[in-house]
């Protein structure tokens, strides 16, 4: 069961490569900036997010085995033997995000606990005005909120069942949620100079956020260590506050110490710094003025050359400028 290999690429969406996926069978692509995806045999999963920078890049996701294609309630879903791509969007009309966020994750923990793809590793959360205030709250807190109760509605002890995740603010689109899970574990990973989001002090909301730093996780013959959005933040305070610059640095330094956690795990995962050894990022910069300056320090200071999406999206509290996802492809050889 284990045995199917998953297997992730960017591809600039100038590159014919796009077409032709890596492992045998196309279980996704992902594709941002307002680029339609291709006609394609997985799912198409658009993020409303403008690209801020660089290299107009897609991410085609890939199987060694054949995918399973098919539509239930409002969920998409492509799904080989132990992996479900699942994919929900929610048109954000007068949308209230304690409900939407509560609905869309009943019917997401619903449908992967009866196909027993019962193990989430990985979510991906984006909704427009993120920041904006609704109710007395802000509506990431809401989303919070929702999220945590469809948890708390079917599981009794949940902290250690989430996975690594974002949550990105779109200007405009609909609310896209997509999720991978299996139907074997990952292992999820804290950050030592952070405190857990999901033990967050109440001062940020009436719930913490629901999710885990980071989550490993072996497909086949590849090792995925999926990073979570990565702020500005040292235990739970926000830092740096108006310096975008010191922020990405506190980032830089966050992954970092993460990195050290996952290679005290065991884990091969190169020793130069993560801003730059990392597979994949993706930048999410509030300010489309910040966007050459970030792309800057990290292609100048941390000398990396490898793909990296830059986005426009708003952070989850107002303060903070910049944020960074990443994945390694962990080596498993001796
Ligand atoms: C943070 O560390 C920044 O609510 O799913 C990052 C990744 C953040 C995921 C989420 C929020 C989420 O708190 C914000």
């Amino acid at each position: 069961m284990t045995s199917t290999t998953l297997h992730i690429d960017y591809v600039a969406t100038s590159d014919p490569k796009r077409h032709t996926p890596a492992k045998g069978h196309r279980l996704a692509v992902i594709s941002y900036g307002g680029a339609e995806p291709d006609i394609c045999d997985g799912l198409s999963i658009r993020v409303p997010l403008a690209i801020a920078a660089g290299t107009d890049y897609a991410e085609v996701w890939s199987s060694s085995t054949p995918i399973e294609r098919y539509r239930i309630g409002r969920l998409d879903i492509a799904a080989t033997g132990d992996a479900a791509l699942v994919s929900l969007i929610v048109p954000n009309t007068g949308t209230d995000l304690e409900q939407a966020g509560h609905d869309a994750y009943a019917e997401l923990l619903d449908y992967l606990q009866r196909q027993n793809y019962s193990h989430l590793i990985r979510t991906w959360n984006y909704f427009p005005a993120i920041n904006a205030r609704h109710l007395g709250e802000e509506r990431y807190q809401r989303f919070c909120v929702g999220r945590y109760r469809a948890f708390s509605e079917r599981f009794h002890d949940f902290l250690p069942l989430l996975p690594a995740a974002t949550a990105i603010g779109s200007h405009d689109g609909d609310i896209t949620l997509f999720v991978l899970a299996s139907k074997t574990p990952g292992m999820h990973i804290e950050n030592p100079r952070q405190v857990s989001a999901y033990a967050y002090p109440r001062q940020y909301g009436r719930v913490s956020p629901s999710f885990a730093r980071a989550t490993v996780k072996s497909w086949g013959e590849e090792l995925h260590l999926y990073v979570s959005g990565t702020a500005s933040i040292v235990g739970h305070e926000s830092r740096h506050i108006g310096d975008v610059q010191a922020q990405l640095s506190e980032i830089g330094t966050n992954l970092d110490a993460l990195a050290n956690t996952c290679r005290a795990h065991s884990l091969r995962i190169p020793t130069t710094p993560a801003l730059r050894g990392m597979d994949f990022i993706k930048v999410y910069i509030r300010d489309p003025a910040h966007a050459d300056e970030i792309r800057g320090v990290i292609e100048n200071h941390y000398q990396r050359s490898a793909p990296t999406l830059y986005l426009i999206g708003d952070v989850c509290r107002e303060e903070l400028l910049v944020e960074v996802e990443g994945m390694w492809r962990v080596s498993t050889r001796d």
